[in-house]
């Protein structure tokens, strides 16, 4: 019985040990074909931090992908055994990777050098703004001219005066003065700019701008009144087709109660400027002006009809700023034609050429010659100004 236990165990020991060998042989060797290296090639700066070489085995489960990463040359990149490249200095060269001696795929690194900033300046270095500019860029020079970085941290010392968007863009925000602050993020050069922030309070050339001078309060201008009438020659050069009616600026305060009824209201004070209803017709004012220098300017109109029906008329209306004499030029012409009974802001900007010291600012409408139809046109707050 003794004997026959450890026969029995002898057998068994025997057993295990053969399907152990088996076992092992059936694991089956699977040769590694090649690899192939990810990127194929590699820029990076000098000062760059390690970049990963991504590696594929082919086949995939190959059961050997022991494989050695070298470079060509360790002065100008180093590589770990898990494909990791570190940049020493400037230069072209290859990571490799081997097995068992045979070279199976490679990399090209190139390192660029790294310009670094010196010094930076802005342009302009002091800025003047209304408060109710639209914002203005700053522009960074660099030195040297085109640094690797070119990142910048932006800062107002006031930000209840203006502010700085992350690409140096400057917003006004109240009047007062503050400093922005340029900072190199690649070694810490600075630079500034004197922002200086004024309200909006333009100068008005215009005089009785919104007609509501004793002088104008009459049906029609005063002799004095800075508001003339203009001539058909005046109006468009082509007007000799219609009939010219002299402006009769405020005129609508004989008839107060047509306006009342119709709800129309000045857009500002009691009274408004009139154009005629039915005519071809405009006022002007004579401005003196800087050649040079960018003036703007508006009016508020509105266009009216005094008839009862609802028929339409086509019209032009105009503000011009002309220069004066016989052989006058338009400088700039916006042409507007405002819904009915509501007011409209026409705006625009004229550069005045050189040798102009005088222009006229004026408004105009010209009627198709349809009877019975008399639309007219009512002028208000007109502004004109010198640009700083
Ligand atoms: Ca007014």
């Amino acid at each position: 019985m003794l004997i026959k236990n450890q026969k029995s165990k002898i057998k068994n020991c025997l057993i295990v040990a053969v399907l152990a060998v088996f076992m092992t042989s059936c694991k089956e060797d699977i040769a590694l074909n090649g690899v192939r290296l990810s990127p194929t090639e590699l820029v990076i700066f000098e000062d760059s931090q390690p970049q990963r070489i991504y590696i594929h085995y082919y086949p995939h489960n190959s059961t050997d992908q022991n494989v050695q990463w070298e470079t060509t040359s360790s002065s100008v990149i180093t590589v770990s055994q898990d494909g990791m490249v570190s940049p020493v200095s400037p230069g072209e060269e290859y990571v490799v990777v081997f097995q068992n001696g045979l070279p199976l795929d490679s990399c090209k690194i190139i390192v660029q050098p790294v310009i670094r900033v010196e010094s930076i300046a802005l342009v302009p270095t002091t800025l003047a703004m209304f408060t109710s500019s639209s914002p203005r860029t700053l522009t960074v020079e660099f030195t040297p001219s085109e640094p690797t970085y070119t990142g910048i941290a932006w800062s107002s010392s006031n930000t209840s005066v203006a502010t700085v968007s992350p690409g140096g863009s400057i917003t006004p925000v109240s009047a007062g003065t503050t400093t922005v602050t340029a900072v190199a993020n690649d070694g810490g050069a600075t630079a500034t700019c004197e922002i200086t922030i004024t309200e909006f309070a333009p100068v008005n050339l215009l005089l009785n701008p919104g007609f509501e001078s004793p002088a104008d309060a009459t049906t029609a201008l005063g002799a004095d009144s800075p508001w003339r009438p203009m001539v058909m020659a005046d109006l468009t050069p082509d007007a000799g087709e219609f009939t010219l009616t002299t402006a009769h600026v405020n005129a609508n305060r004989t008839d107060a109660q047509f306006w009342i009824d119709r709800g129309l209201e000045s857009i500002e004070g009691t009274y408004a400027g009139r154009l005629p209803a039915g005519n071809n017709a405009g006022v002007y004012q004579l401005v003196n002006v800087t050649p040079g220098k960018t003036y703007e300017f508006r009016a508020f109109v509105l266009r009216f009809r005094t008839n009862a029906t609802n028929q339409s008329q086509i019209r032009e209306e105009f503000l011009r700023i002309k220069t004066i004499g016989d052989d006058a030029e338009t400088l700039v012409a916006v042409s507007y034609l405002p819904p009915e009974d509501t007011w409209m802001e026409v705006n625009g900007s004229v550069t005045i050429p050189e040798g102009v010291t005088q222009v006229r600012f004026q408004v105009s409408q010209r009627d198709e010659a349809i009877p019975l139809k008399s639309p007219g046109t009512l002028i208000d707050n007109a502004l004109f100004y010198e640009l700083p």
